[in-house]
């Protein structure tokens, strides 16, 4: 088997020298920007990522394929390229190969990013939503699932999408093995929504509890990763019924239009946005803000720890 590090290309220059620093690393997902948000929020999103990892005093680590490469690290033209969405495609785990092959950009998402992310050595991911169980749609469950049960990270996220089956989801994790912790929290966020009624059993409180709890992880040899889930922040968080309401609308519109597959995610999440007025968008910019912000924190401790460790 190829080395992990002498994948051509994998890492960026800056990526690598933080790694070689000892720096913490936030690996980001691409498809958020190049799918799950329109223009121009997607480039807001990406600026309020980079600079709240940068303001933890971690670096950012954007994952894509880019024109068949795939990067741990993207910036420059080429996240410019990605911004501009033109000819990106959506690329899950099981179509890096397909995307890589064929020389084409792909935005990676979670699972995509899980794959690349452990394949640079890299611990932390920061995002805003997971996929997971569809509504309705018994055999449409992300592939976000089965690659967090086998890929070891630790996952900041918001939950899972509120256009998703919560309770099958949260129980799909509880039989893949994925614990699923809040972060000043015991109730899953609803991504839009601070809660969902559905509680967790556990909770940590602060970055080196956070942190902490990935040390026993891996000292047990898990495989698979850590979720832990943050509530959108409270001033942009919409209410239940609202959300509700949109998502009912916009899963009965996408029936209508017969969309299916990778198309069905930013069909949701676009048709919900119009349903709110924006206020979605407004909501999953601060949560995709403050999850890297969080992701940040926790990969500046655990870099401090094997600085320690490697002194001692
Ligand atoms: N959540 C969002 N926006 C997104 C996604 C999730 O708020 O764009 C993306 C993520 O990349 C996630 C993917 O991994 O959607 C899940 O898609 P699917 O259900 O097709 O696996
Ligand atoms: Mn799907």
């Amino acid at each position: 088997m190829r080395d992990r590090l002498s994948f051509p290309g994998l890492l960026s220059d800056r990526v690598a020298a933080s790694r070689a620093r000892g720096e913490g690393v936030v690996v980001l997902e691409s498809s958020v920007f190049a799918q799950g948000l329109a223009i121009p929020a997607n480039r807001q999103a990406a600026t309020r990522m980079l600079a709240a990892v940068e303001a933890q005093g971690a670096v950012p680590a954007v994952t894509a394929v880019a024109r068949g490469v795939p990067r741990v690290g993207l910036d420059g033209e080429d996240l410019e390229r990605f911004l501009c969405r033109t000819g990106v495609r959506k690329v899950s785990a099981r179509d890096l190969p397909v995307c890589m092959a064929q020389r084409a950009d792909g935005a990676t998402t979670v699972a995509a990013t899980l794959v690349l992310g452990a394949l640079a050595g890299l611990t932390v991911f920061a995002t805003g939503g997971i996929g997971g169980v569809h509504r309705d749609a018994p055999f449409d469950e992300s592939a976000d699932l089965v690659e967090l049960a086998r890929t070891p990270m630790l996952v900041v996220c918001a939950g899972a999408k509120s256009i998703l089956d919560l309770p099958a989801t949260l129980e799909r994790l509880e039989t893949l093995g994925v614990p699923v912790v809040g972060y000043r929290t015991r109730e899953l966020p609803g991504f839009f929504t601070t809660g969902t009624g559905l509680s967790l059993d556990a909770s940590v409180e602060s970055p080196e509890e956070a942190a902490d709890l990935w040390r026993h992880h891996r000292a047990l040899g898990r495989s698979g990763s850590v979720l832990l889930v943050q509530p959108p922040p409270p001033e942009s968080a919409l209410s239940a019924d609202i959300v509700g309401e949109a998502t009912v609308h916009a899963l009965a519109q996408a029936r209508k239009a017969g969309v299916r597959g990778g198309a069905v995610t930013p069909f949701l999440l676009s048709e919900i946005e119009r349903r709110t007025a924006g206020g979605s968008v407004h909501a999953n910019l601060a949560l995709l803000e403050a999850n890297a912000s969080l992701g940040a924190q926790i990969a500046v401790v655990l870099a401090h720890d094997r600085a320690l460790n490697e002194t001692s």
